[in-house]
């Protein structure tokens, strides 16, 4: 499937995942089959995927210095980022440059939020099945905002994942996230993962953790695993992200944009698609 139909994944679960966060549907979070009321809009994991993709076409490879630009032209403060991200897109706006700026945050160590792999599944659906390619061009999107090995880690699993996916191929992919991710928390996560197929999303949420400190290795793990066990149900692997909390948006925006590679758009609910918020209209399809 095409890097679109996994922008689209990636969208509606960032969209669907935002609506539990407001007071007024926290009880929807008890009905397994609820469906907020439209419309849905969506949040910094989609502006950034939006940037990426659009990168992507127009370079047909990751351009550092154009995703950054992108990134900080387009930044709308209304979408949620993270609080490091806010400071280092101020800073690009400004005129600082994305080396010294991402590489300077959290005290010289780089950002290892999710930011990064929040943003990255349509990468992978972009050249499917060529994980080698997937896995530099993964880091290079990640470079630009979370320097820290464990942010450029989860952005490399999720754009692994979402490629293997988008091949047509449901077996083997935790193994082949795996063989490409580089050694630390989030490969270390991904290996817990592969031992907890049998087990309730509630449990492997308690594991691996979901997303509640926004870190790559709290993130992607649940999310690896997540897409893994549903990679033919678009709407069971999303609601699992919704059901057990934490990072929600973030988690569903990952786990549906790995799934939405593998089923195409035609996975997910029309009510879903027409319910989120559209895309920028200076995003090619
Ligand atoms: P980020 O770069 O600010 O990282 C997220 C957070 O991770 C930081 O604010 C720190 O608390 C922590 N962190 C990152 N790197 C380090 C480090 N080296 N040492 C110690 N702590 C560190 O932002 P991001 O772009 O990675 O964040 C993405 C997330 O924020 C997404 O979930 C996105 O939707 C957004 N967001 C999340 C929530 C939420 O609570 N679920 C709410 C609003 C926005
Ligand atoms: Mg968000
Ligand atoms: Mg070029
Ligand atoms: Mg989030």
């Amino acid at each position: 499937m095409t890097a679109f139909d996994s922008l689209t994944g990636l969208s509606v679960g960032d969209a669907f995942g935002a609506q539990f966060f407001a007071m007024e549907n926290r009880h929807l979070l008890l009905d397994e089959a609820a469906v907020p009321s439209a419309p849905w809009p969506w949040t910094d994991d989609t502006e950034m995927a939006c940037n990426l993709l659009d990168v992507l076409q127009r370079h047909g490879q990751v351009e550092r210095d154009a995703l950054a630009t992108a990134f900080a032209d387009r930044y709308d403060p209304y979408r949620g980022y993270g609080p490091g991200t806010v400071v280092l897109l101020r800073g690009l706006r400004n005129g600082e440059a994305w080396r010294t700026a991402a590489t300077a945050q959290f005290g010289g160590q780089g950002s290892m939020g999710n930011g990064a792999a929040m943003r990255v599944a349509p990468l992978g659906a972009y050249y499917p099945g060529d994980l080698e390619r997937v896995a530099l061009e993964a880091a290079a999107s990640a470079v630009v905002t979370h320097a820290h090995p464990e942010g450029i880690a989860g952005a490399i699993a999720v754009a692994v994942a979402a490629s293997y996916a988008a091949r047509g191929d449901a077996s083997g992919l935790i193994e082949a996230v795996l063989s490409h991710t580089p050694p630390g928390k989030v490969h270390d996560g991904i290996r817990r993962a592969a031992d907890l197929f049998g087990r309730t999303r509630e449990e492997v949420a308690y594991e691996l953790g979901n997303g509640s400190r926004v870190l790559a290795h709290d993130t992607v793990p649940f999310c690896i695993w997540a897409a893994a066990r549903h990679l033919t149900d678009y709407e069971q692997a999303v609601r699992g992200c919704v059901a057990v909390g934490g990072d929600i948006d973030t988690t569903a925006a990952i786990t549906g944009g790995i799934v939405a590679a593998h089923t195409g758009v035609d996975g997910i609910p029309r009510a879903w698609r027409e319910a989120r918020e559209p895309l920028p209209d200076w995003l090619t399809p």
